[in-house]
């Protein structure tokens, strides 16, 4: 068949069979020809999926794959509503799916401007250092915090958080009766050696490091990391609420300051979405919640929305990496098969429920409730959660499960989430008993000389080590043991107070602890490999101690708390601040030159809150988030 004047030139001769019409082919030709184009243009697209996401055409052609929250299942009218526990400085190298999303939701805009009041500045001004000056400067934190409410109730929108009836809602004063004073002069004297530790860290931060976000106290500097996106001033929003809580006014003003006049959270960098949510998220809630200061709400505000991107998967199972500017999210490079981690994604319920209550928008608590949905939906070997999740096809993708790095704060979310509630949250509560019980048949070991342990499972093979970072274990099982059935309460107690003594066991000879220790190979809580010996100044293992202080009184964990103080005087204090150690077994301490963070946020504030009475942050109104950071308990029966 030929059309139009192609015979013409066909008989012209150009190519014998060939036709001179339109492109110059037959119509058979024509077809074979489009085919092979077809083809080609398929194989180049299809070629894209294998090129390294770095890869600028692949960012252009892959980056529009927003795809809504699949929804699973539905929850209980009960539903109201954690890590990476890896080498904190874990490169992050990209991962193998990338999606730009855009949150469909509209949010409210908010103001970028720092709030910077008269008050606000006097407080600045007369911060005190003694705890006579810490009340007055207290007081004034509540006096600004009042008049934030007295808009509230004249505002239009009635949407709008009040401080004031959130304040109502508190059964005890968050300072206690005297900021948490003992009565004990010795524990006193204790407590104010923390105080003295964490002016140390932070005034030497303040000299060499301000802004960066952590100190390197041997080269005294800054360092930045790429944990953060691009944010700074990690250990300053990590040490808002722990200067508070210590009075240490001057510090506190100085860090707010910091806040109101630097905090930039239009950076464009690829953050850890957990690390950004535990550190910036938990601590800025924490210093509003404390302070009533609108600046913290502001600026926690404004990140959460830049956060929200990361849920635009084909499963709502964010990413573990966002770029803050862009909303593009990756998962790790290293976790397998672009999964996503348990302890991440599993650790944002607490904040993202408060950041829902502060904005009065849902978005937050929807988010969060559609992975809870998911994870109680889907499948669990042995009734265990592995450690990696496809955000694409909602599946595990291998069956490694751990109570240590990469699942831990998962479960201690999962409590968390119950007694942050109010004990309303009934899924919350029947996941994490029934995650406990399958942690017990399945993980939790004696070893020969009688130390009970978590193991690590491997698709049904047990590995004989337990994280430091498992040891938080002893004291969420103990917050959780008064809420489970009546006869399992005192053995919940007691598995607490076991877990709590293994890992003090583990701290020796030192006197602190190894990254990982061993049971097997005639090994008793021992770190067998030199690469587990280092302690990063973790606080796992104190913040069991704080918990089972508060719930049993047993002098001993004051005592072991101590021995950790002395420890960390000996070990790891420098003349510029606190450093980490490469190897917990020998005395002669080789430094690895960074005080971390969560140092400040964490282990001087459990240590802190150790020797304190049980009033300073009482566990009837307080959760601590995954990062220490003391969030309310929302009573929202006493709100209206
Ligand atoms: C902290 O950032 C948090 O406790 C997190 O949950 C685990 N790791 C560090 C401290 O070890």
């Amino acid at each position: 068949v030929e059309s139009g004047g192609g015979g013409e030139r066909s008989r012209e001769g150009i190519l014998p069979g060939v036709s001179a019409s339109g492109m110059g082919l037959r119509l058979s030709q024509k077809f074979v020809f489009l085919l092979f184009l077809s083809g080609l243009v398929t194989l180049c697209f299809g070629a894209l999926f294998f090129l390294p996401d770095s890869v600028r055409l692949k960012r252009i052609f892959l980056s529009k794959t927003e795809t809504p929250p699949v929804t699973v299942g539905s929850g209980s009218e009960n539903d109201a509503r954690e890590h990476l526990k890896r080498p904190k400085d874990q490169e992050h190298p990209r991962g193998m799916t990338s999606a730009k999303g855009e949150t469909s939701t509209k949010l409210k805009s908010l103001s970028r401007k720092p709030v910077v009041s008269r008050e606000a500045t006097e407080e600045r001004l007369a911060g005190g250092k003694a705890l006579e000056d810490l009340s007055l400067s207290r007081s004034r934190a509540e006096s600004v915090s009042e008049r934030a409410t007295v808009v509230d109730h004249h505002g239009a929108d009635t949407d709008t958080f009040s401080y004031a009836k959130f304040k109502r809602c508190l059964l005890k004063p968050p300072l206690g009766r005297d900021y948490g004073k003992p009565s004990d002069p010795n524990t006193n004297e204790r407590r104010e050696k923390v105080k003295e530790m964490m002016k140390f860290a932070w005034d030497n931060y303040k000299l060499y490091a301000w802004g960066k976000n952590e100190l390197r106290p041997l080269t005294r500097n800054g360092h930045l990391g790429n944990m953060f996106g691009g944010l700074k001033g990690a250990s300053i929003i990590d040490s808002l609420d722990t200067l508070y809580i210590m009075g240490l006014m001057d510090e506190y003003n100085d860090a707010k300051e910091w806040v109101q006049t630097s905090l930039d959270l239009n950076s464009n960098g690829e953050a850890s979405l957990f690390e950004v949510n535990i550190r910036y998220v938990g601590g800025l809630l924490s210093a509003y919640y404390l302070t009533g200061e609108e600046v913290f709400k502001s600026k926690v505000l404004e990140l959460g929305e830049k956060l929200l991107p990361a849920f635009n998967t084909p499963t709502g199972i964010p990413r573990g990496v966002i770029n803050l500017g862009s909303g593009t999210s990756w998962s790790w490079g290293w976790a397998s098969a672009g999964s996503s981690i348990l302890a991440e994604f599993g650790t944002l319920h607490l904040e993202f429920v408060h950041l829902s209550e502060l904005s009065a928008n849902p978005i937050y608590t929807e988010k969060v409730m559609n992975i809870r949905k998911l994870l109680n939906k889907i499948e669990k070997p042995h009734g265990l959660y592995p450690n990696f999740l496809s955000p694409v096809s909602g599946n595990w993708v291998q069956h490694h499960v751990s109570i240590g790095g990469l699942g831990d704060s998962f479960y201690e979310y999962l409590i968390k989430s119950f007694l942050m509630s109010d004990k309303t949250d009934g899924d919350a509560k029947k996941m994490y008993y029934s995650a406990l019980e399958a942690i017990e048949a399945n993980l939790v070991q004696k070893s020969p000389g009688g130390l009970t342990y978590m193991a690590e499972w491997r698709g049904g093979i047990l590995d004989h080590k337990m994280g430091h970072l498992a040891c938080f274990s002893g004291g969420m099982i103990g917050i959780g043991a008064d809420d489970g059935v009546p006869e399992k309460r005192q053995h919940y107690l007691d598995l607490a107070a076991e877990i709590t003594h293994t890992c003090h066991e583990s701290y020796t000879p030192t006197k602190l602890g190894p990254e990982a220790f061993r049971f097997d190979g005639g090994g008793e809580a021992t770190a067998t490999r030199l690469s587990d010996r280092y302690y990063i100044l973790r606080p796992e293992v104190i913040e069991s101690y704080m918990y089972m202080w508060r719930l049993t009184h047993d002098p001993k964990y004051r005592e072991w708390g101590w021995e950790a103080v002395e420890a960390l005087e000996q070990h790891c204090r420098v003349e510029a601040g606190f450093s980490g150690i490469r190897d917990v077994y020998t005395t002669t301490a080789s430094h690895d030159n960074m005080q971390q963070s969560f140092f400040l946020s964490e282990t001087l504030k459990y240590l802190y809150l150790l020797f304190s009475d049980d009033d300073l942050l009482p566990l009837e109104d307080w959760v601590f988030n995954t990062e220490a950071h003391p969030l309310p308990i929302i009573r929202k029966k006493r709100i209206r």
